[in-house]
């Protein structure tokens, strides 16, 4: 075990920098092997006795460094592991320094890196330091002048943040070019790319008429696939001026693709740089989930150029002040492009795989914690998306005027500033009436609160007695938790399936906002007509966990009768998992009439809602196994995983017809992106899915869809499909039949064959094993890209929990030995994907004792930093 353990970066040990940056002027001499990099920073000494100055740097061959022209004699400062260390004199000053760094032995891709021989930057959060001495905090704000020179026929597109400036030839084969950006900024949102692509052009015309030209930079030969990333890009832009009165305020605003990127992509000012998995799509080799990506990450980056850059973070615990607020406005925008109900739901399913699982394990943190050891860690589902959920209750509490109010308060008054989560709540509280103190525990608090209610009708009085309570358990470093506000919006049904127009706090209505305070109170509801069905959490208003208290029946009568679909997929949901939980235990048959119960209850709601396919598509989708352990002990994710298959043989046998028909449905005409033919194709691959689970009985026709099918959605659908079909014989030779089509197809297609990679990572299996060391073995498996690590470790560790929780511990091992390879690579990758074993503990014992015999076993190999943070804490 490791003993050096650092100390944790703290919330209570935040200073402000004494020095203030007011120009940053960068030069590049770009060479794969040896860039130099020449920093000239001008600024002045705020505050402070000490004329120390702090500059981080992180893997970097110090040059020279000279203060206001001279030459800084080495007793003048003092170079650490961490950085330097620079006696300065009061007043203003110009620091220059010269580095030299070697982009090609990156392979942490954090800081200047290569990839497929261009040269590109990730310096979100801390790899600015790793291109040159800096003050490397969100807090130090500067407008940057960039100059680059590099090879002219290797490189001849070189950018960086802001707007072009001069640009020209030097001798013979070489070339610069400048780029100047006035925007102050810190140093995580400094880009810069050199190399060769292929550029898809478009252009934008802001709200104040100003014309900006939009292009997307992709690998040579990419450019017929960037046509639905500028798409969305161009409705971002446009929504973000009608819904939050936002407008782009730079001359050029440019996209990079890469093929090597540790995360979905990064908001660097003007020049976002993306995964190519996020920006590349056709109607032949992406699925409608990925165009759904492309579409929320685009958005996303570019929401950001205002919720991130031109009003940033002061430290990086405010993490969640530009996270959150972001995916609420790109949940927002994908709710409006697309199924309002639809995309709730699948932000409620994202939520509970993720951050529900997360907050009920040994890596819970708040929203916004008070500590951390290593922030690359700190970019967690909790900060992303709980934090957006934090957003969604504010506007539920204060309502949309006070919420529109508070926003563009914080504009105004932090625009240009690094800001606090206290700031941005200060905004909402000087616009609103309501009391909004308490609810910044929703930031401090971590873990999931259990919320119970039970109903008393009183048939003389009329009137139906609510009881609510709130229960958080305790987490790490928490063990009192408090009584949090939580909005739940609630409406009342007769016993028949009516909606109940009833009073409460003076107001009638037939849905209302209970806001519970307490760890306990009571609400009454006056003028009830009839004795009534509770419906809380409507719209999934708090993430919170609900136990209502209603029986089957009750949940039947909701879902059957609740014109909300979300309040009424919830309902069926919430039925589909106490039934598979209760089956997971029962082998019985004794269960037989809840299981006709509710095949009977999905059967009405799924055809009530064929005419809306994507919706009709999540009716017929169960808990998954990972969402069902969540709450279990001891728990064995094969009972889970073979209840599921029960259930999804009962509703296939029941609404057969529906589904082969569903999959005979062939679409003409061209490929089509939008919602409603995605959701048309949604449906098509629950119904193979669905039909995949009568084993063999559809094989034949699963396999002859495969090669029928045109788009990836349903390529990818029925391998899906057939990898679980379990069984030797023909079966097993349907799948590797479609495998070795697939790959003839497109093995030089690296983001299709990641899908391939993934299908028979997430295949359930009895030669599981044996197939993933072949897939490691392979040529084309490279440790230094995350895509292709992803594509098998993290397919198989977070999506196939059946094997990768194998009772003898083969998963644990085949996902620790991934780790250990890729760990002196690449640190953020490999703790990723450590956080796969994040809920060894709630597993049966067997389990435990061979997924902890592998956390051990990487504890004991002196990992990255970023790896063993992951690995201490869930071994704590
Ligand atoms: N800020 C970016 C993505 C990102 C994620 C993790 C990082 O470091 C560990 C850095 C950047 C986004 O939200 O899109
Ligand atoms: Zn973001």
């Amino acid at each position: 075990m490791r003993t050096d353990t650092p100390p944790p970066v703290r919330l209570v040990d935040y200073r402000p920098y004494p020095f203030a940056l007011d120009h940053v002027n960068l030069e590049f001499f770009l060479e794969p092997s040896k860039t130099r990099v020449r920093n000239k920073m001008t600024g002045r000494r705020v505050f402070g006795e000490h004329a120390l100055m702090n500059l981080h740097g992180e893997n970097l061959k110090l040059i020279s460094i000279a203060l206001n022209g001279h030459i800084l004699p080495e007793n003048q400062y003092e170079q650490t592991d961490e950085g330097l260390n620079i006696h300065m004199p009061a007043g203003e000053f110009c620091l220059e320094i010269e580095t030299e760094i070697s982009p090609e032995e990156n392979t942490q891709l954090s800081g200047l890196y290569m990839s497929g021989g261009r040269f590109c930057t990730q310096c979100e959060a801390e790899g600015f330091r790793r291109i040159t001495f800096y003050p490397d905090r969100p807090d130090v704000l500067a407008p940057f002048d960039v100059r680059m020179e590099a090879n002219k026929e290797k490189y001849p597109y070189l950018l960086s943040n802001g707007n072009p400036g001069k640009s020209g030839d030097i001798g013979t084969d070489r070339h610069y070019a400048e780029w100047s950006d006035p925007h102050p900024k810190p140093s995580y949102l400094f880009a810069l790319v050199a190399g060769d692509f292929d550029v898809y052009t478009d252009s934008f015309t802001t709200m104040s008429g100003k014309e900006t030209p939009l292009a997307i930079y992709v690998d040579k030969g990419d450019y017929d696939r960037c046509a639905y990333a500028m798409d969305s890009l161009k409705r971002s832009m446009s929504w973000d001026e009608d819904v939050f009165g936002r407008e782009y305020d730079l001359d050029v605003f440019n996209i990079v693709a890469v093929r090597d990127f540790n995360f979905g992509a990064m908001e660097n000012k003007g020049l976002n740089i993306f995964n190519a998995a996020y920006v590349l799509a056709d109607g032949k080799t992406a699925t409608d989930a990925d165009f759904e990506a492309i579409e929320s990450i685009v958005a996303h980056e570019y929401f950001h150029n205002w919720t991130g850059n031109r009003i940033t973070c002061r430290d990086w615990f405010q993490l969640c002040l530009k996270e959150g607020l972001t995916v609420y406005r790109d949940q927002e925008f994908s709710a409006d492009m697309r199924s309002r109900a639809v995309t709730r739901i699948k932000d409620v399913i994202r939520l509970r795989a993720r951050q529900f699982s997360e907050d009920g394990g040994p890596l819970a943190h708040s929203v916004r914690p008070d500590e951390y050891a290593r922030i690359d860690n700190l970019y967690t589902a909790t900060v992303y998306e709980k934090g957006a959920e934090l957003i969604r209750m504010l506007r539920t509490l204060i309502g949309d005027t006070a919420f529109f109010a508070g926003l563009n308060r914080y504009f105004d008054t932090y625009d240009g500033q690094a800001a606090t989560i206290e700031d941005f709540l200060n905004s909402f509280q000087l616009s609103t009436s309501e009391n909004i103190k308490e609810f910044a525990n929703w930031y401090s608090q971590s873990g999931t609160p259990v919320v119970t209610a039970s109903g008393v009708y009183d048939s003389i009085a009329r009137t139906y007695t609510l009881t609510v309570g709130q229960r958080t358990e305790p987490t790490p470093g928490q063990p009192d938790k408090l009584a949090l506000p939580i909005p739940l919006r609630t409406a009342l049904f007769s016993n028949k399936g009516r909606r109940l127009s009833t009073k409460l706090n003076g107001e009638i209505n037939d849905e209302h906002l209970v806001v519970l305070r307490d760890f306990e109170q009571v609400f009454v509801f006056t003028d009830v007509s009839s004795a009534p069905i509770h419906s809380l959490n409507r719209g999934f208003s708090a993430p919170i966990k609900l136990k209502d208290g209603l029986n089957d029946a009750n949940r039947s009568t909701l879902a059957a009768a609740d014109n909300d679909p979300f309040a009424q997929w919830e309902g069926l949901q919430t039925l589909a998992r106490g039934l598979l939980i209760d089956l997971a235990s029962n082998e019985d048959g004794s269960m037989n009439d809840r299981i006709h119960a509710f095949v009977d209850a999905i059967d009405e709601a799924f055809t009530a809602a064929i005419d809306d396919p994507a919706f009709a598509s999540l009716i017929l989708r169960l808990p998954s196994v990972g969402e069902l352990i969540q709450d279990q002990n001891a728990s064995d994710p094969s009972k889970f995983h073979a209840a599921r298959l029960t259930l999804k043989r009962a509703i296939a046998r029941h609404i057969e017809n529906s589904l082969v028909a569903t999959i005979q449905n062939q679409e003409t005409g061209p490929f089509d992106p939008s919602a409603s033919a995605a959701g048309r194709r949604a449906l098509k691959a629950t119904a193979i899915d669905l039909l995949s689970s009568l084993q063999n009985e559809h094989a034949q026709r699963i396999s002859d869809n495969f090669h029928s099918a045109t788009t990836m959605t349903e390529i990818l659908a029925s391998m899906n499909a057939l990898g679980n079909i379990e069984g030797g014989g023909a079966e097993g030779e349907l799948f590797d039949n479609a495998l070795t089509v697939f790959e003839e197809k497109w093995k030089d297609s690296a983001l299709v064959m990641d899908k391939w990679y993934s299908v028979q990572a997430m295949s359930v299996r009895s030669d599981l094993r044996a197939r993933l060391q072949r897939l490691c073995a392979r040529t084309d498996f490279d440790l230094k890209n995350p895509n292709r690590v992803r594509a098998v470790a993290a397919a198989f560790a977070m999506n196939n929990p059946v094997a990768f929780h194998a009772p003898d511990g083969w998963g644990y091992e085949f996902l620790t030995d991934i780790i250990l390879k890729v760990d002196g690579l690449n640190p953020a990758l490999s703790a990723r994907l450590a956080t796969a074993f994040e809920n060894w503990r709630r597993f049966s014992s067997d389990r435990q004792i061979h997924a902890e015999k592998q956390l051990r076993r990487l504890d004991d190999a002196n990992l990255s930093k970023n790896a063993q943070d992951i690995i201490t804490r869930a071994l704590a």
